[in-house]
C-alpha cells in the first residue's frame, strides 16, 4: 500500500499584503489550525489524490516539512486521503452504505490505534480532491471540523465550463485579457495559468473544460494541433479536469480534405472516427466535443438537408468507444427573420428544431440548452425545451462572462437569477406522452438537467466563463463570485444564493462579520439593480445588440432579423407570444405553465413584456402603469447603483487596499454608467410614448440633459 506522508510546518499567514485576486477564493490565509493534525497521509498511487494531499499540506502548513512514503498508517493524528478501496483496507469497519455515488466524497473523523483521523474518502480520486477542497473551505470559514460526518454526491455527472477562446489568443465575449490557452495560432508555451485555472475549477468541483470558441476553427482537430491539445490536457489532469474542444461541422472538408461534410456520408463518419481515435491515443481521458451548428452562419447539417440528430450522431459514434460525450448546442435559430411578421419568433426556435428529434440521439449526446429561449438576457423565462425532451440527455448552458449583464464593469451576481431558472417547475410530470410519461411530482429544471426526472444516463451544466490573462481572471474582483457560484450550483443546485454569497465572501475577503455581511448584501441585490436600470419587465436588456452588447441601445433590437425584438412603439411594448393572438411560443410549455403565462391576469410582472404586448398605460400587478414602472425602475436602479459605492466604502480598512481600491473604482464607474443607462432609456420611452413621468423627473424636450431639437408631444 503506497502511503505518502507530508508533515506540516505550520506558519501563520496574517492578512496577506498585496492581494492580487489571483488565488480567487483559495487564499488559505485566515485558517485557524490549532486543533488540527500536522500530518497528511495520501493513500494509493493516484496523482489526483497526491494533488489533494499537497493542496491540504500547503494550505495548512504553508509548505510541508518533509515528504516520504510510509509502510503503514502513522500512529498519530492525521488527515488520511484516499479512494474507498484504499481507505477500506486501512479502516475495514467503515460502513460501505455511506459511500457516495459519482465524484462524491465522504468526510469522517474516526479514532483508531489511539489516534484520531480525519478521513477524506472518494469513490473516485476526483471525489478525494473535492472532499479535500470542501474540508479546506470549512476550515477557512472557521467552521468546526473537529468531528466530521458528511457525505456529498454531485447533482449531475457533467459539470463543465466553456471558454470562447480563439486560436489567435483573442476571446469572443471575454473581458479579462487574452487567452490563457492560445496565442498566435498555437497553444501557449507556458501553461502555468492553465494549471492554476485547473486548481480553481477543481475547488468548485468542475470536471471538464472546453477550451475554444464554439465558433470553432476547424484547425483545433488538425493532426498537427492534437499534440498541442495534449499539453493542455497534461496541465489539467492533476486537477481532475477533462479537456474538451468545440468542433466545426465542416472539419472533415476543411481539415480532412473531403469533398463533403454530409453527416450521412460514410467517408465523413470514417474521418470523425479517425480523428477521435487519434485524439484519444494522445489524450486518453479526453472529455469530448461541443458543437455549434446551423447557427449564426456556422456550417451545419441543414446544408445537406440533414438534421441535428444526424450531425450529432455521426460525431457521437466516433467518441463512444472512448467514452467521450458530445454536447450539441440547442442555440440554433434563423437570424434573418422578418421583423414585420408578427408571428415570427426567435424564442420558438430551439423547441421547434429539437423537440421533434427527441429520442433520436445516441446515448452519449447531450443537448446543451441556454437557460432562456433568447440569449443570456438579464431576464428570460426558463427555456420550454427543458420540459420537452424526455428521451434525451440535457445540460443547461449558463454564462459567467457577463456578455449582456455588464461585462464585468458592472457588479451583477448571477446566482439568484440562475436559481430562479433551476428551481423553475416545467410541470411536465404528467404532461409528457411517451415511454417516460409516468413521472409525477415537481419537475424543476435542475432535476431535468441532472437526468433525475427522466432517468437519463448523462446531463448537467456547462457555463461560458472566458477567463483571461488578467491576474484576477475575470477583471472585476467581485465577478469571481459568479464562477464560484456556478460551480457550487452545478454541484448542488439546492444551495441558496445567500449561502453561496456568504461562503464566497468569507473565502475571498476573510471572516470579518461586517465585511461578509456587506459584500453578501451587495452581491445579492446586484442583479435586480442592474435589471432596474437596463431592461424592464422581461423586455430584454435594451442593450446595443448590434454592436458590443454593452451600454444602452433601445432601437438596435428592432427592424432587423436578429429577433431580439421588444416591439416598443408610440402605443405600447412587448412581444405577444400568446397562443391566442401571438407567436404561440407559450404553447411550447406544459399546460400548467401555459396557464401562468397566457393571460395578462396571471402573468408575473417581471416577464410581462416577454409574453405580452400591452399599451404603456397597462396597469401591472404592482399597481403602476408600464410606463411609470419604466421611469421608476430606472431612477431607483441608478440610485441603488450609487448606494453600492457607499456600501463598499464601509469595508475600507477592513480588507486589503488593493482589492478595495480596484472595486471602488469599478463601482464608481458603474454608478455613472447607470445614469447613462437611466437617461437613455427613460428619454427614449418619453420621446416615443409622449407620456409624462408622474414624478416629473423626465424632462420634456430634454435628451441626455440637453435641450432637444424636436420636443415630444406630451400625453398624460
Ligand atoms: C459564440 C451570442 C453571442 C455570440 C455567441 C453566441 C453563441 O449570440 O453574442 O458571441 O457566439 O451567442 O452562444 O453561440
Amino acid at each position: 500500500m503506497a502511503l505518502l506522508c507530508l508533515a506540516l510546518l505550520v506558519a501563520i499567514c496574517p492578512m496577506c499584503a498585496g492581494e492580487t485576486g489571483a488565488e480567487g477564493w483559495l487564499r488559505h490565509n485566515d485558517l485557524k489550525t490549532g486543533s488540527l493534525p500536522t500530518l497528511v497521509a495520501a493513500v494509493g498511487s493516484s496523482n489526483v489524490v497526491r494533488t489533494a494531499a499537497n493542496e491540504l499540506a500547503h494550505a495548512l502548513g504553508n509548505r510541508p516539512k518533509a515528504e516520504g512514503v510510509a509502510a503503514q498508517l502513522p500512529a498519530k493524528d492525521a488527515f488520511v486521503l484516499g479512494t474507498w478501496k484504499d481507505i477500506l483496507a486501512l479502516f475495514p469497519d467503515l460502513p460501505a452504505a455511506r459511500l457516495p455515488a459519482g465524484d462524491g466524497f465522504w468526510l469522517r473523523t474516526v479514532r483508531s490505534h489511539g489516534a484520531k483521523y480525519w478521513l477524506v474518502i472518494g469513490r473516485t480520486d476526483r471525489g478525494v480532491l473535492y472532499g479535500t477542497f470542501s474540508l479546506l473551505a470549512r476550515i477557512a470559514q472557521q467552521k468546526d471540523v473537529t468531528t466530521l460526518e458528511d457525505v456529498q454526491t454531485p447533482s449531475a455527472p457533467i459539470r463543465w465550463v466553456s471558454e470562447w477562446d480563439n486560436l489567435d489568443g483573442s476571446i469572443e465575449r471575454g473581458y479579462a485579457g487574452r487567452s490563457i490557452f492560445f496565442d498566435n495560432g498555437a497553444v501557449r508555451t507556458d501553461l502555468t495559468r492553465v494549471a492554476q485555472y485547473g486548481r480553481l475549477l477543481a475547488s468548485i468541483e468542475i470536471n471538464g473544460c472546453a477550451i475554444n470558441n464554439v465558433n470553432a476553427s476547424p484547425r483545433i482537430v488538425a493532426p498537427e494541433f492534437i499534440p498541442q491539445l495534449a499539453r493542455i490536457a497534461d496541465a489539467f489532469r492533476p486537477w481532475g479536469i477533462k479537456l474538451a474542444v468545440s468542433v466545426d461541422m465542416s472539419s472533415p472538408m476543411v481539415v480532412g480534405g473531403l469533398k463533403t461534410f454530409d453527416p450521412l456520408d460514410p467517408q465523413v463518419a470514417a474521418w470523425w472516427q479517425r480523428t477521435a481515435d487519434e485524439i484519444y491515443k494522445q489524450i486518453p481521458d479526453f472529455g469530448g466535443f461541443v458543437v455549434k451548428a446551423d447557427s449564426e452562419d456556422r456550417s451545419g447539417p441543414s446544408q445537406y438537408g440533414r438534421t441535428a440528430s444526424d450531425a450529432a450522431n455521426v460525431i457521437a459514434r466516433a467518441l463512444k468507444p472512448h467514452h467521450g460525450i458530445l454536447m450539441y448546442r440547442a442555440f440554433v435559430y434563423n437570424h434573418h427573420l422578418d421583423w414585420r411578421d408578427m408571428k415570427a419568433d426567435r424564442a420558438r426556435a430551439a423547441y421547434d428544431y429539437f423537440h421533434p428529434l427527441d429520442g433520436k440521439f445516441e446515448d452519449n449526446v447531450v443537448i446543451q440548452i441556454k437557460y432562456g429561449p433568447i440569449d443570456f438576457q438579464v431576464r428570460e423565462p426558463a427555456s420550454p425545451l427543458f420540459g420537452a425532451m424526455p428521451n434525451t440527455s440535457q445540460a443547461i448552458e449558463l454564462q459567467v462572462t457577463q456578455e449582456y449583464t455588464g461585462q464585468q464593469r458592472h457588479l451583477v451576481f448571477l446566482a439568484p437569477m440562475w436559481k430562479e431558472i433551476l428551481d423553475f417547475d416545467e410541470h411536465v410530470g404528467t404532461a409528457v406522452v411517451g415511454r417516460r410519461s409516468s413521472v409525477v411530482g415537481k419537475t424543476p429544471v435542475k432535476d431535468i438537467v441532472s437526468g433525475k426526472v427522466w432517468h437519463q444516463p448523462l446531463g448537467g451544466f456547462n457555463a461560458v466563463v472566458n477567463v483571461g490573462l488578467d491576474e484576477n481572471w475575470l477583471a472585476h474582483p467581485l465577478a469571481m463570485a459568479n464562477l464560484y457560484g456556478y460551480g457550487r450550483l452545478a454541484w448542488n443546485p439546492n444551495l441558496s444564493a445567500e449561502v453561496i454569497s456568504e461562503e464566497w465572501a468569507r473565502l475571498t475577503f476573510g471572516n470579518n462579520p461586517q465585511v461578509v455581511l456587506t459584500i453578501s448584501k451587495m452581491l445579492l441585490s446586484s442583479w435586480h439593480i442592474y435589471e432596474s436600470y437596463t431592461g424592464p419587465l422581461g423586455a430584454g436588456t435594451l442593450t446595443d445588440i448590434l454592436g458590443d452588447h454593452y451600454g444602452p441601445g433601445v432601437e438596435s433590437s428592432e427592424r432587423n432579423g436578429w429577433g431580439q425584438w421588444h416591439r416598443a412603439d408610440e402605443h405600447g411594448m412587448g412581444m405577444d407570444r400568446t397562443v391566442a393572438t401571438g407567436t404561440g411560443f407559450i404553447g411550447q410549455y406544459s399546460p400548467e405553465v401555459q396557464k401562468k403565462y397566457e393571460t395578462l391576469a396571471a402573468c408575473p410582472d417581471e416577464l410581462l413584456l416577454f409574453m405580452h404586448h400591452v399599451p404603456y398605460t397597462y396597469v401591472l400587478h404592482s399597481g403602476k402603469t408600464v410606463i411609470q414602472h419604466i421611469y421608476d425602475s430606472h431612477y431607483d436602479g441608478a440610485e441603488q447603483a450609487a448606494e453600492l459605492v457607499t456600501q463598499w466604502q464601509s469595508v475600507k480598512g477592513q480588507i486589503d487596499d488593493e482589492r478595495y481600491e480596484d472595486v471602488l473604482k469599478r463601482l464608481r464607474y458603474q454608478a455613472g454608467h447607470a445614469i447613462v443607462w437611466r437617461d437613455a432609456v427613460v428619454n427614449w420611452f418619453f420621446k416615443t410614448s409622449g407620456i409624462r413621468d408622474e414624478k416629473g423627473r423626465v424632462q420634456a424636450g430634454s435628451v441626455w440633459g440637453q435641450p432637444a431639437l424636436g420636443c415630444p408631444v406630451e400625453r398624460s
